[in-house]
């Protein structure tokens, strides 16, 4: 295997976290408990980019403080993060020039958490990467995915031929193309460039085809060819294009895999913060599944969804806090 994948094969515990503008709602909208990943709240509730930015313009996650995250994750044993600069409603949780779908120039916030977790990352020794939504953007008009406010493909599998839109409506194709040039690449060179992440983590590749993820690698590779890529970037088939393959997301789907592997579950059944779901497993089941995926050559990056108000759910941070007390336990000498 290359060399830049060197310090996440020794680093076998990551913290995962989604947080952006749908953990101000919590699971909620309309006073109505959304079902499934909060996260998913622009899509599943059919939300224009107006009224999303309604809720962008409402949060102001104050009590946010890198330092007690990043610490949170050390004592629980981590030694990577990665945490959501743009999940699929297109808004940047960064500084970014490139749109103004962001979280400087929405919100009353006006701080870059991104730019102050990476320091908190560095200060206590953690490996530090963006999760970022590539080929599904929900704000953006000409992207794959919004088909209630645009009418664009990638959405709803009974539109436009699912999910092979672009073999069945290729005239569609060079809408996705215009935005992966426009927003796609460039906020990805923004955050290569301004960050330095150690790691890139990408998601449904599905949604563009095969050569513009293809592109998109290559625009990596030559901004930055020592950051470790996630095998959610580019796939084909058996065929994987990042530096290791990532598992299906739930602890129920956990199982192992050859080569360089990585699962993901998280605590609950949502990975966006929801105030509805507290089906959240014990420290327990974490500890056994980080022993399991470590004896079978994998790694572990457990999920957890910060509230909107910037402070770590307390149901996680009781979790992280048995996870730490086993490791502290249990550290060879
Ligand atoms: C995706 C996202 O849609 C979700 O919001 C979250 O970010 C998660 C980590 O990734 O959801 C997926 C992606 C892949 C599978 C399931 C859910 N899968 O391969 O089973």
């Amino acid at each position: 295997h290359d060399q830049r994948i060197d310090w996440w094969h020794k680093a076998k515990f990551g913290m995962f976290i989604h947080w952006g503008v749908y953990s101000q709602a919590g699971g909620e909208w309309k006073g109505q408990k959304v079902s499934g990943y909060a996260e998913h709240l622009m899509r599943k509730e059919k939300i224009s980019r107006a009224e999303y930015l309604e809720l962008a313009h409402h949060f102001n996650p104050v009590l946010f403080n890198a330092d007690t995250w990043v610490r949170n994750a050390r004592e629980a044993g981590m030694n990577y993060l990665i945490i959501t600069s743009k999940h699929h409603d297109g808004f940047a949780m960064y500084d970014s020039k490139v749109s103004d779908f962001n979280i400087m120039q929405q919100t009353p916030f006006k701080r870059d958490p991104m730019k102050e977790l990476s320091a908190a990352c560095k200060k206590y020794g953690v490996k530090f990467g963006f999760y970022y939504s590539h080929a599904f953007d929900w704000e953006h008009p000409d992207a794959p995915g919004n088909d209630w406010e645009y009418k664009n493909p990638g959405g709803d599998l009974n539109l436009y031929g699912g999910t092979n839109w672009f073999d069945v409506h290729p005239e569609l194709l060079p809408k996705a193309v215009k935005y992966v040039n426009e927003k796609a690449i460039p906020q990805i060179k923004e955050l290569l460039r301004n960050y330095h992440p150690d790691i890139l983590w990408f998601d449904t590749p599905h949604k563009l085809p095969l050569s513009e993820n293809i592109r998109i690698l290559e625009a990596i590779r030559e901004t930055d060819p020592n950051v470790v890529v996630n095998g959610r970037l580019a796939r084909s088939g058996d065929m994987n294009f990042g530096d290791y393959k990532n598992t299906a997301d739930r602890p129920a789907e956990f199982y192992p895999v050859t080569g360089d592997w990585e699962a993901i579950p998280t605590t609950n059944e949502s990975y966006g913060y929801s105030k509805y779901d507290d089906s959240h497993k014990p420290a327990a089941f974490f500890i056994q599944l980080l022993a399991k995926a470590v004896s079978r050559g994998g790694n572990l990056l457990m999920n957890i969804g910060p509230r909107g108000d910037g402070e770590m759910d307390v149901k996680d941070v009781t979790i992280l806090k048995g996870i730490g007390e086993w490791v502290a336990k249990n550290k060879a000498s």
